[in-house]
């Protein structure tokens, strides 16, 4: 069996927590309670014989343990509606940086319903040669296609 760590940052209320939910359970709510500190689960894929390890966290990861930072994948979420959870990306990539030089970033916009009016973020996904999703945890819209990167490419 293969083990990944993956470990999510991105600003308050982008929708991590959605995520996680709406990957590794198929849920969605509409007022998840606040995450305060690093949350580890676990779920095990039997078809893949992968069981992926994932750390929700709060907003600002300081004074967080080297050994949470360094995970073999990191979902940077951001909100495609608001430009400014898109300017924070970098402050998180560069406190992955501090404990792994070569990361497997994903940067994964959310909230990606109203087609017409979203925030991008090809530029900062191709600097840091990150692999660029925009999903919906409402209404899973992106989902299956990261799902399966994660669970095949992510080695
Ligand atoms: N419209 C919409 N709202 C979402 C989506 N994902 C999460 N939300 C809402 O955004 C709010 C914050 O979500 P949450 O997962 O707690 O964000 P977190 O702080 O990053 O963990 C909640 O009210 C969610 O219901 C989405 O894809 N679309
Ligand atoms: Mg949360």
């Amino acid at each position: 069996m293969k083990e990944i760590n993956l470990l999510l940052m991105g600003d308050s209320a982008v929708g991590k927590t959605s995520l996680l939910n709406r990957l590794f359970d198929d849920t969605f709510e509409t007022n998840n309670l606040k995450t305060i500190q690093p949350i580890t689960k676990s779920k095990y894929f039997v078809k893949y014989d992968k069981k992926i390890n994932y750390i929700d966290t709060p907003a600002n990861l300081i004074n967080v343990k080297k050994k949470i930072l360094n995970a073999d994948v990191y979902f940077l979420v951001y909100d495609v509606t608001n430009q400014k959870t898109i300017d924070n990306l970098e402050s998180y990539i560069k406190q992955i940086y501090e404990s792994n030089d070569n990361p497997n970033l994903y940067i994964i916009g959310n909230k990606n319903e109203n087609m017409d009016d979203i925030v991008k973020a090809h530029d900062i996904a191709n600097k840091y040669d990150a692999k660029y999703f925009t999903i919906s945890s409402k209404t899973r819209s992106g989902i299956n296609e990261l799902f399966s990167s994660l669970i095949i490419k992510s080695n």
